[in-house]
């Protein structure tokens, strides 16, 4: 009974998320750890996970976004997430700019999984981002990007693309890395 492998994470497991993330094999140690404390099934149901997304945004909805954001990381369409994708959402999930996680960005906004994105894609995921933003921030923000609609047909435009057609995955990264106003548009940051 000496190898029981239901106490801690799996060496395979440990080695891709070191190779994927930049997390230590502590940190990952520790979080799987209280991974198995919270969910002693290893399954993270979605309303599980918007318990805990909401937790970080106390002020305002969070749940349509972590939806969202739920759906793009369960990868294998099973309705749960297990360790490795909850890690790799963590790591994602904070800020930065590397192509993984431009390439994240564009799975959250290809909402129906069919690689190209479309503008009522970008609404739909425009909506969840705005109910992010507590109402005080919402009245401050500039004029062209205060309204769900214009804040979508102000990322809509950095991609150069007519209102029906869609962005493919390289032209979605292209139209970010070349302008920090889409990068800003596609995301949150909580001001505090
Ligand atoms: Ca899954
Ligand atoms: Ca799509």
């Amino acid at each position: 009974m000496g190898n029981s492998k239901s106490g801690a994470v799996s060496k395979e497991i440990l080695e891709d998320l070191k190779l994927n993330t930049k997390f230590s094999e502590t940190e990952i140690v520790q979080w799987y750890d209280n991974f198995k404390k919270q969910c002693p099934t290893g399954r993270i149901t979605k309303e599980e996970f918007q318990a805990i997304y909401s937790k970080f945004f106390p002020e305002s909805d969070a749940n349509t976004y972590a939806q969202h954001v739920f759906r793009s990381f369960d990868t294998n369409d099973d309705g749960t997430l297990d360790f490795k994708e909850y890690i790799i959402a963590l790591h994602m999930t904070s800020t930065g700019k590397t192509i993984r996680k431009l390439e994240w960005a564009f799975s959250l906004f290809d909402v129906d999984k069919n690689g190209y994105i479309t503008k009522s894609e970008v609404s739909e995921i425009c909506m969840a981002i705005f109910k992010l933003i507590p109402s005080d921030e919402q009245e401050c923000l500039p004029e062209d990007e205060n309204t769900v609609e214009k804040r979508a047909d102000k990322l809509w435009k950095f991609f150069n693309k007519g209102e029906n057609e869609r962005v493919a995955e390289g032209e979605f990264i292209q139209g970010v890395m070349d302008n920090e106003e889409a990068l800003r548009l596609i995301q949150y940051q909580p001001s505090k």
